[in-house]
């Protein structure tokens, strides 16, 4: 007789399963070990499908998409999670945090902060094959911002399947009140100051973010296509973390102050 087919091994996980884990863990402030070590079926396309059914939950909880982010496309970022690839996320209204009132630390597990450059797009913007010159001719505004980034990962410690099913630590983010047509700035050139509580504790400029801020957004548009999405008209654009991001602790007050872009302060 032929011998009998192997078993698979049984897994419990499901892009629901995996998505419901990240959901839970956020609503209840609880950090969770890294989904990979457990379902390594957990590829980047099958992340990309955990986060989009996150994003479905959010929306029927009443939540609205307002544009994308990118993740990982600094050097510092790339070094610090020791993950080489950017990748995509989705940012929504409840994660727009208003300007001056103090980061609620009773909302996350380890938050932390990073400087970016934010675009508000005029246009739609469909890759495949966009440049960085064509993203750039779609966007309407620049502004600064200020990401809270908090892995529902323990210790920050993920792979990049596990991080893009979590949104890529996505939790807040303040924008800037100063608003520039980028056609006005050298993005590449634009820099930016971390202090905490005063203290200079980095320093970058948008060239850290794939050479250019507009580099990042043509990179999204492409990525996007590949999964039959885009850009669209009124988006908000997180573009990535220029310098690496800081731990926020209670008592500190953190600051990004750019060239041109003007300052953003935040307290917790
Ligand atoms: O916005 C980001 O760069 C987040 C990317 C995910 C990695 C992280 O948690 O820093
Ligand atoms: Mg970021």
């Amino acid at each position: 007789a032929a011998p009998a087919a192997p078993t698979p091994p049984t897994t419990r996980w499901t892009i629901d399963s995996a998505a419901r884990h990240l959901l839970d863990a956020e609503a209840d402030r609880r950090d969770v070990t890294r989904i990979t070590d457990e379902w390594s079926e957990l590829d980047i396309p099958t992340g990309y499908l955990v986060q989009e059914a996150i994003i479905r939950d959010k929306v029927a909880n009443g939540d609205t998409v307002v544009g994308v982010k990118l993740g990982l496309t600094s050097r510092a970022k790339q070094k610090r999670m020791g993950i080489d690839s950017p990748l995509t996320a989705v940012v929504t209204q409840r994660m727009h945090l208003p300007a001056g009132v103090p980061v609620d630390m009773s909302r996350f597990i380890h938050p932390r902060i990073e400087p970016e450059i934010v675009f508000t797009m005029k246009h739609d913007l469909r890759g495949p094959g966009v440049t960085a010159d064509a993203a750039m001719a779609a966007v309407g505004e620049v502004r600064a911002g200020f990401e809270l980034i908090d892995s529902r990962y323990k210790d920050f410690s993920f792979a990049l399947p596990d991080v893009i099913a979590d949104n890529a630590s996505s939790a807040g983010f303040y924008i800037g009140d100063i608003a520039h047509d980028p056609a006005d700035l050298d993005l590449a050139l634009e820099a930016c100051i971390v202090r905490i509580n005063g203290e200079v504790v980095d320093t970058a400029t948008g060239a850290a973010v794939q050479g250019h801020p507009g580099e990042a957004l043509a990179l999204a548009a492409n990525s996007l296509a590949a999964r039959g999405q885009y850009i669209k008209a009124g988006d908000t654009v997180l573009t990535g973390g220029m310098t690496d991001a800081v731990f926020v602790n209670a008592g500190d007050e953190i600051s990004a102050q750019f060239t041109n872009l003007g300052s953003i302060v935040v307290t917790a």
